[in-house]
């Protein structure tokens, strides 16, 4: 099966410009340049042959690599809860977004890697889009050390370690620091959760005792200064074992200034954002609703939206993931998905006790419209930082690329057909998440695929889902860029 888009732009992390694109089976067999709008580009190439293909003219549209979220939670146990999309509805949700690959934390749950991964395989086997995922590494003895390098044979070379959770999900630093040396020796790579988990326990004693239960008191307790401290931390530890370190979901501009200076003098660290940290402050956790906002780490203050979006804008920063992780904000009531009635107990499950509040927010399927609005026509990231944040640089860093994240002969034809004048009121409508809202409700957007292929299927077309539980693959990851 040959299928040939003709006329549309292609926008690449570095360059724009005019091009045809020959899908053939599962990957890109050609890109046929007609007119470079951008320098890097000279000669025009000669016309694809595409005989036998079915043609889609995507003259006016853009079209980019399907985007890539290395950080998602689907089907995360949490309370007495369940993040409510799982590996197919979150998938589903990702590809109207734009985004044809996501990977998932799979939590340490038994004694052996194995056995934790197994256990996220059987979850995952009803993928609609390619995935990986990445290891909790939430507990730490020899016999574990000697198994980290034991996760590469199963496609895993990520790690993630948590500098807060005590009691729970924490690594003290010695073990973070071995942790490090070992990754350093195999091409693998540790990804941080920076907090300060033993001020949050305090400070959240004290609240509750206090008798403070609103959900503001989420962010209350869990201190900017703790995440900033954290980040410098765990890049002076990047510094002092020689290995990378990548930075999950920062959150506050002093983070930002954290990741600069340590960059700025040669340490391999690298940093994330999400959108969530871009547009909503902890005023919003004061609202009627302000469960809703509520994730770890919390939104911060408009100061520290703008010196994200000044990261990203200056490349401090390497990759937006989402950390998608929704429950419903009343799981008391049930809504209509793949018209069947669903309901999963969510927010409400803490309205007496913000610690009781599960943790999380829907963003998969938000990542690209949102970002294409408010970042780029909103001139604060270009159109090739939006590719690049979004797509080619989680690709490299976590050993997908130039399978994924790239338009390029050989590479998987993961497209997206970008229609970037198609306007919406953005909500839940749009989004597919399976909760019961949306952050973004009502949002103008302007810019939102039209078509997205999975390599070379057309999985979304228009409002039409063409996708299917079981069509994702697994995709084993070998050892990243340092970025
Ligand atoms: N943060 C959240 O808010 N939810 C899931 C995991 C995480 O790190
Ligand atoms: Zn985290
Ligand atoms: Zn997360």
């Amino acid at each position: 099966m040959k299928t040939l888009i003709k006329n549309g732009t292609l926008i690449t992390a570095s360059e724009t410009f005019q091009a045809d694109i020959l899908i053939e089976g599962e990957t890109i067999s050609g890109i046929g340049t007609s007119t470079s709008l951008s320098a890097g580009l000279e000669a025009e190439s000669p016309p694809l042959l595409a005989d036998s293909a079915q043609v889609i003219d995507a003259s006016g549209k853009l079209v980019l690599p399907g985007g890539v979220d290395p950080h998602t939670h689907f089907d995360l146990p949490m309370f007495d809860t369940v993040s409510s999309d799982d590996h197919y509805t979150g998938h589903k949700a990702a590809a109207f977004g734009g985004t044809t690959t996501v990977i998932d934390f799979v939590s340490f749950d038994f004694d052996t890697f194995e056995e934790s991964v197994d256990a996220w395989h059987r979850k995952a086997g009803k993928a609609a889009i390619d995935y990986s995922f990445h290891m909790n590494l939430t507990k730490f003895n020899d016999r574990i050390a000697r198994e980290i390098p034991s996760l590469r044979d199963m496609g895993i070379t990520t790690l993630k370690v948590f500098t807060a959770y005590n009691g729970r999900l924490r690594l003290d630093d010695g073990s973070i620091f071995k942790a490090l040396r070992i990754t350093r020796d195999n091409g693998m790579l540790v990804m941080v959760h920076c907090e300060n988990g033993d001020v949050i326990d305090t400070l959240v004693t004290d609240a509750l005792a206090s008798g403070h239960t609103t959900p503001e008191w989420h962010a209350l307790t869990r201190p900017a200064w703790g995440a900033v401290e954290a980040t410098l931390r765990m890049a002076a530890m990047s510094s002092q074992a020689d290995a990378p370190v990548y930075i999950v979901h920062m959150n506050v501009g002093g983070e930002v200034d954290m990741l600069k200076y340590a960059r700025e003098r040669g340490v391999k660290v690298m940093g994330e954002t999400c959108p969530q940290y871009l547009f909503f402050t902890m005023d919003h956790l004061r609202r009627p609703d302000g469960a809703k906002w509520i994730c770890s780490p919390p939104m911060r203050t408009e100061k520290d939206n703008a010196r994200i979006w000044e990261g990203l804008h200056d490349g401090t920063l390497q990759t937006i993931g989402t950390d998608h992780c929704p429950f419903f904000f009343d799981g008391t009531k049930p809504i209509m998905y793949e018209g069947k009635e669903v309901k999963i107990p969510g927010k409400e499950l803490g309205k007496d006790d913000f610690t009781r509040i599960p943790n999380g927010l829907p963003a998969v399927g938000d990542r690209l419209p949102i970002l294409w609005t408010y970042g780029v026509r909103a001139g604060k990231i270009t159109a090739n930082q939006f590719v690049a944040y979004n797509s080619t640089n989680p690709a490299k860093i976590f050993g997908l690329y130039p399978r994924k994240g790239a338009l390029l002969p050989g590479s998987d034809a993961d497209i997206v057909i970008w229609d970037p004048e198609k306007r919406v009121k953005y909500g839940t409508a749009h989004s597919r998440h399976r909760t019961d809202y949306n952050l973004f409700e009502g949002w103008d957007v302007a810019g939102m695929p039209e078509k997205v292929f999975l390599r070379g299927e057309l999985i979304v077309d228009g409002e039409k889902w063409l996708g299917k539980p079981g069509e994702g693959k697994f995709l084993k990851r070998s050892e990243g860029e340092v970025l």
